[in-house]
């Protein structure tokens, strides 16, 4: 692949309500989006899932526009890369910034694909026509909200539900959801707001109000407190945060600090180390899932082909366009289908085409690059 243009955009899209974590609270979804053409006149594009603020990992807008703008970009143009590996190992050498990274190498999967004629989900090597989905569910501004509000995604057709949680907003909502729907299935994900010493107050809680799995409760190192957790064996302990790479997997796995992982492919450097972390949880027998980072269609896209792979055998956190914005920058927005799933899109590459028209409305920033020697 020879990339002849790369154009790099600053998107503001507003949520269609608040997203609330123990982190953080999200209105207006600043994000990236690199689109590049390649000498074949096929183009690539990649979502950097890098927020505004660096609140759930170090990175942010403007840490991945450096490194994008900076670094990998003029990679790109630099060099003729045969696949996405090609590029991976000539940018090892650039520590961290596995969202800036990952924006890249996700839009060369893309225009790799794209070149060969075939859905990314085939490139990759997944097989399913559909992915089974749920809904991650913010912290509501009242228990009462949060009933409404999960019993509407219900009515929509999601089957599983992802409760943000931390100190203060636990026990009671979970609870309150549980009384009003008793056979929902019930994740939990506190982005590591508790201290080791909550681990037996969260077991009693999570135990009786039937808790299915309980997502990074504790900070990214501490995989003792993770373990000393997953050692209860009465609910699935998830880890999302502390597993960056290969290494830090590896690391969790002899710990015994998981037994569930949630892969989304910006933070850990994109598809290629989304597909081998799949791989290496599949022989540790761990079930694996696909996580969401608030995406528009692009990145749902790439993460939706990702979830094809044999051991994500959970349910995704990639629901339908419309529980997230009211306007989507691709031309067919994912819809909720049958069995709460989303259908993986059948044409090559990503499967979706960016709407300019729509992507012009939200765009705050565009930079284009060249070539130095055409
Ligand atoms: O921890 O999984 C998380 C969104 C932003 C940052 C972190 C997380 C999330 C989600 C949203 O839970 C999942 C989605 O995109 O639907
Ligand atoms: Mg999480």
């Amino acid at each position: 692949m020879r990339v002849l243009e790369a154009r790099l955009d600053e998107l503001e899209l507003p949520l269609v309500e608040p997203f609330e974590t123990s982190f953080g609270v999200e209105r207006r979804r600043r994000l990236l989006l690199l689109q590049l053409v390649g000498a074949s006149g096929e183009r690539g594009v990649g979502e950097c899932v890098a927020a505004r603020d660096p609140l759930y990992s170090a990175e942010s807008v403007a840490t991945a526009r450096w490194l994008l703008s900076r670094y990998l970009i003029p990679d790109l143009l630099a060099h003729e890369t045969p696949d996405p590996g090609a590029f991976l190992d000539r940018v090892r050498g650039l520590k961290g910034h596995p969202m800036a990274k990952a924006t890249a190498e996700m839009a060369l999967w893309d225009l790799y694909a794209r070149e060969r004629g075939e859905p990314l989900a085939t490139a990759l090597g997944g097989k399913r026509r559909r992915v089974e989905v749920g809904v991650s569910v913010g912290i509501q501004p009242s228990i009462e909200a949060l009933v409404r509000r999960v019993g509407e995604y219900l009515d929509e057709g999601y089957r599983r539900v992802k409760l943000k949680v931390r100190p203060g907003w636990d026990a009671a909502p979970v609870g309150a959801v549980r009384e009003e729907f008793p056979d929902l299935r019930i994740w939990v994900d506190a982005n590591q707001a508790y201290p080791p010493s909550a681990g037996p107050a969260i077991v009693r809680w999570a135990v009786r109000l039937g808790v299915e799995q309980v997502e990074q409760p504790f900070a990214e190192r501490e995989f003792g407190a993770h373990a000393r957790l997953c050692r209860a064996r009465r609910f699935r302990v998830c880890l999302d945060e502390s597993i960056v790479d290969r290494a830090s997997l590896e690391e969790a796995i002899r710990q015994r600090a998981l037994s569930s992982l949630n892969v989304k492919p910006g933070r850990v450097g994109g598809l290629t180390s989304s597909r081998e972390l799949q791989r290496i949880t599949a022989a540790a027998r761990i079930p694996a899932w696909v996580g969401g980072m608030l995406e528009t269609g692009v990145g749902r896209a790439h993460a939706v082909a990702l979830a094809t792979l044999p051991n994500f055998v959970l349910p995704a956190d990639l629901s339908a366009s419309r529980r997230y914005y009211r306007t989507e920058i691709i031309d067919s927005p994912f819809e909720l289908g049958p069995g709460s799933t989303l259908a993986v899109p059948r044409g090559p590459g990503i499967g979706v085409e960016i709407d300019e028209a729509a992507l012009g409305r939200v765009r705050r920033r565009s930079q284009r690059f060249r070539p130095k020697h055409p």
